[in-house]
């Protein structure tokens, strides 16, 4: 597989609903999506990286020139045998794994379409159908959460996760364990706590939570094994864990019982299926995290979740819950009993929409093989 070019483009769409986590509200999001053009055949990826590094270290204006000046580069002109090929030529550059992920990606889109393949399939999946939860933001009111909570339980949704924050914690899970005392429930703190607040946290306990995700610092697991030790309730790492390396000492040092997987938070497919098999050898189970993806990260976070260890739940969830039109075509849609099933097409078996993409975009650079940086 010859990579001849790489387009690189942002787009701009509005959220249905804006999203709030501990660290902000989103309205609209600015998001990257690169194309490798393979001898003729065009593999798609999206970058997650948010507007601001607010999540992360990395966001759209460092992904940017990162993928331009150094990643593209790195793997423009070469032949790899295989997508999985990619992350050994751009290991020089440190971090900057979404970077990494969306031109790792792309390969292995442009692998299952010259395969004719499903991209679940080579990826390993195993799975014909994957379970789907949501996560729901912080709302104006718990009323208005209650309100999300009801719509989503009857679209099927497995599993209901809430973001949580200081003053947005007991008081809310009370209000949501008085109304439905037996649903899946877990809760996400994205990094809003410090090791100051167990006596706080747990209270978390009396919630019967599936977990707790990212309790602590963003970048620590080391504490988290001292809070997990107070705590009967699981922790699940989603921040802290940037590569199977991370999983591993997560999970030797008693940090986590369950780990979040993010295709673009541990650098691409190759790394995500280790994190997989590493938390799978310890029977640590995983499942897929989002990053308020469009159509083309939610399409390969589908065929992510296929793997075998994905037990639980992810946040893999409907287009329309965040989209008034998705860029893929059909749209992402989730049964009624809360389920996504995969079939035997070539690549993501959505179709990417051109057109739209087209409408939609801000900016958009084209590199080629032997073009002078
Ligand atoms: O921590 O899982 C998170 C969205 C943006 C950044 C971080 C997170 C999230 C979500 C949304 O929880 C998941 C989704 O529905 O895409
Ligand atoms: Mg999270």
């Amino acid at each position: 597989m010859k990579v001849e070019a790489i387009t690189l483009r942002e787009i701009q769409m509005p959220l249905v609903h804006f999203f709030e986590t501990s660290f902000g509200r989103t309205y609209s999001r600015n998001i990257l999506l690169l194309t490798a053009h393979c001898e003729g055949v065009n593999g798609w990826a999206e970058c997650v990286a948010g507007e601001d590094p607010f999540y992360s270290a990395e966001w759209t204006d460092t992904a940017w020139p990162t993928i331009l000046r150094y990643l593209g580069p790195a793997v423009l002109g070469k032949t790899l045998p295989a997508a999985r090929d990619a992350a050994a030529l751009m290991a020089r550059v440190r971090g900057h794994r979404m970077a990494k992920s969306t031109v790792e990606n792309a390969l292995w889109d442009a692998e299952a379409k010259q395969k004719q393949q499903p991209l679940w399939r080579l990826l390993g999946g195993t799975r014909r159908e994957i379970p789907c939860g949501v996560s729901i933001g912080i709302q104006d009111s718990i009323e208005q959460l209650l309100q999300k909570i009801e719509t989503e339980l009857a679209a099927g949704y497995r599993r209901i996760k809430v973001k949580v924050k200081p003053g947005w914690d007991i008081n809310v899970l009370e209000r949501i364990r008085s109304r439905w005392s037996d649903i899946v429930l877990s809760c996400d703190a994205n990094s809003a706590y410090t090791l100051d607040e167990v006596e706080h946290l747990r209270k978390f306990d009396q919630f019967n939570l599936l977990m707790i995700e990212q309790p602590l610092w963003n970048d620590d697991y080391y504490f988290h094994a001292r809070l997990q030790r107070e705590l009967r309730t699981a922790i699940c790492l989603d921040e802290s864990i940037r590569s199977a390396r991370d999983a591993a000492a997560a999970i030797d040092t008693g940090a986590c019982r369950i780990i979040n997987v993010k295709v673009g938070r541990v650098g691409g497919f190759t790394e995500a299926k280790k994190v997989h098999d590493a938390c799978q050898a310890q029977n640590i189970p995983v499942w897929c995290g989002g990053m308020l993806e469009s159509g083309i990260g939610r399409a390969q976070n589908i065929a992510l979740s296929t793997l075998e260890n994905f037990r639980l739940p992810g946040d893999v969830s409907a287009s329309k819950r965040y989209w008034k039109e998705d860029i893929i075509d059909p749209e992402v849609e989730v049964s009624s009993q809360g389920t996504i099933a995969v079939d035997e097409q070539p690549g993501t078996g959505y179709r990417v929409r051109e057109d739209l993409i087209e409408k939609l975009t801000v900016r958009k650079q084209t590199i080629r093989a032997g073009q002078a940086k």
